[in-house]
Formats: C-alpha cells, sequence, structure tokens
C-alpha cells in the first residue's frame, strides 16, 4: 500500500473552548515527537509549523456565541491550509487547538470532495456530540457546536465557510464513543438523522461491531475524515482534557478503533483536538495520542 505524505499543522488556540489550554496542543504533540514517530513508520511527514489568528478575548457570550468574529478567522485560515495540503496530495493532520477548528478542516475536505468526486465520510470520535446551537448552548462556546454548523444549523460566518452551504450533509458523519449530550441538543441530533454509536452501543455490541457499522460503505471512492476528540478517550488515561467525561473507551478499545480504521487505507485527513497539557499529567495524553495516531497510520504488533 502507498504510504500517505503528512503535512502537520498546527493551530494554538482554545478561541472555543470553555477552558483555556488546548492552545498548548500542538506543542505538547510535538514534544511527544509526533513527526519523528510518524517519519519512523516510513511516512513523508513535513510540519508546517503554526497558523497564526486572533487571541482569545475571554468574553462572555454575545447572541449565544463566545468569541465568534475570532472563531471565525481562526476557522477560516484552517480551511485554506487544509485544502491546500489536499489539493497536493499531501495528508493533513489540524493539531488543534479546541474542536471549532473542525468547522475549518471538514469544510476544506468537503470542498476537496466536490473538486475530486469523491465521497466524504467523518469518524467523529468524541465524548460529546458537539451538535449545539445558539438558542440551545448552555455556555456559547462554539467547540459545542462544530457539527450543526457544519451541517448549515449556525451563524453564517462559520456556514459559509468553504463557499458552500450547508459544507455537508447529516449523512457523512458517524460519531463514536458519545456519552454527553445537552439537553436541546438530543432532539436536534435526532431530527438531523446524525448516526451515533453511543458508549451504550460499543457496551452492547462491542467495538469490533461498531467500527464495522461506522465503516460500512467505505470504499476505493471515499475520502474518510478522522476528527479526533481527545476526551473521546476514558479520562482514567486521558486527563489531559478539558471536559472530562468518564466512561470512555479504554486504551485496547481505542486502540482497535485506530487500527481498524487504518486497515481501511482511506484516511485522508485527521484532527487531532481538545489536547490541554495544563490538565495533563508529565505530558501523558499527548503520547497517548501520538500512539495512537500512529495505528491509525497502520502501525500493528503484527505482519497482518
Ligand atoms: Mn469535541
Amino acid at each position: 500500500m502507498q504510504r500517505p505524505a503528512v503535512s502537520l499543522i498546527g493551530v494554538p488556540t482554545d478561541i472555543g473552548a470553555g477552558h483555556r489550554g488546548a492552545s498548548m496542543g500542538p506543542e505538547a504533540l510535538r514534544v511527544a515527537q509526533i513527526d519523528q514517530r510518524l517519519a519512523r513508520m516510513g511516512l513523508d511527514v513535513r510540519d508546517r509549523g503554526n497558523l497564526h489568528g486572533p487571541f482569545n478575548p475571554w468574553q462572555p457570550p454575545h447572541a449565544g456565541y463566545r468569541h465568534l468574529p475570532e472563531v471565525a478567522e481562526w476557522n477560516r485560515a484552517v480551511h485554506e491550509a487544509v485544502h491546500a495540503e489536499l489539493r497536493e496530495g499531501r495528508l493533513p493532520v489540524m493539531l488543534g487547538g479546541d474542536h471549532c477548528l473542525a468547522i475549518g478542516s471538514i469544510s476544506a475536505a468537503a470542498r476537496h470532495c466536490r473538486e475530486r468526486g469523491k465521497k466524504l465520510r467523518v469518524l467523529w470520535l468524541d465524548a460529546h456530540a458537539d451538535s449545539n446551537t445558539s438558542t440551545i448552548t448552555p455556555s456559547g462556546n462554539i467547540h459545542g457546536m462544530p457539527v450543526a454548523c457544519l451541517c448549515g444549523n449556525g451563524p453564517a460566518e462559520l456556514t459559509g465557510i468553504g463557499g458552500r452551504t450547508p459544507a455537508v450533509a447529516p449523512e457523512v458523519f458517524r460519531q463514536i464513543g458519545i456519552r454527553s449530550v445537552d439537553e436541546g441538543e438530543k432532539r436536534l441530533v435526532r431530527e438531523a438523522g446524525l448516526v451515533i454509536y453511543d458508549m451504550r452501543h460499543i457496551d452492547e455490541v462491542g467495538m469490533r461491531r461498531t467500527m464495522e457499522e461506522a465503516l460500512d460503505g467505505v470504499d476505493a471512492d471515499t475520502h474518510l475524515h478522522v476528527s479526533f476528540d481527545v476526551d473521546f478517550l476514558d479520562p482514567s488515561i486521558a486527563p489531559g482534557v478539558g471536559t472530562t467525561v468518564r466512561g470512555g473507551p479504554t486504551y485496547r478499545e481505542s486502540q482497535l478503533c485506530m487500527e481498524m480504521i487504518a486497515d481501511t487505507g482511506r484516511l485522508a485527513s485527521l484532527d487531532i483536538v481538545e489536547l490541554n497539557p495544563a490538565f495533563d499529567k508529565r505530558n501523558q495524553t499527548a503520547k497517548l495520542a501520538v500512539d495512537l495516531v500512529e495505528s491509525l497510520f497502520g502501525k500493528s504488533t503484527l505482519i497482518r
């Protein structure tokens, strides 16, 4: 199988989050040697450095959103950077940063798919559904809204990034590991028809069957985007996130999830988000994220 050429794009901001610190995520992943670890697997890895954007002004919500102009500015930068890498035939890895940045990266993957006639599938690995809107959000933090915005349910500054509204249809998403959904959000995800494999589903049928279902229909024409929110993982192994929710996938379940994605050979873009070194211990969560990303790129115990 041809090894992809990988571009690392640091996006050092916590502009959409409810706690400060995800802005340090890109550097923590570099300290955990994400570039060397992928290069050692034989991948052509280039670190493009960090994108730049406005500082976090740490203001209360305005009309249901916190920091909307700043979130839009960061996401426009992410969109252009991710799209440029895809156009060059490279696999962009967005080192977040908080999860609002997936608006920029996934709208870029969607635009690339339109240009190349590919089908998009997004695996959203997360404890949360991230499908809030300004009217139901308890906090106004936009990292709780990217899925809704990508599906066209949000402010024009965000839904229009990438030139097409909505950027994607809800059918492209498969959400995995979900265990915290706000009250109003439950109704919204049901109305949108989002496919959600919550922790109860994983408990009942196991990670293997869950991933078979989530990857069903992925074929040679599919662009597979993985949006990996580190809070997907159980907090006992991954304390370095702002919004821990207990009862997440174990180390082995997470490895299997990543390995089964790698087996498809269709991974084409990746977000690593919500890593928050301010909550971490000795960078263990960054190291774990890098271990899992190695598996996502095909590292396995045996020749399979
Ligand atoms: Mn998230």
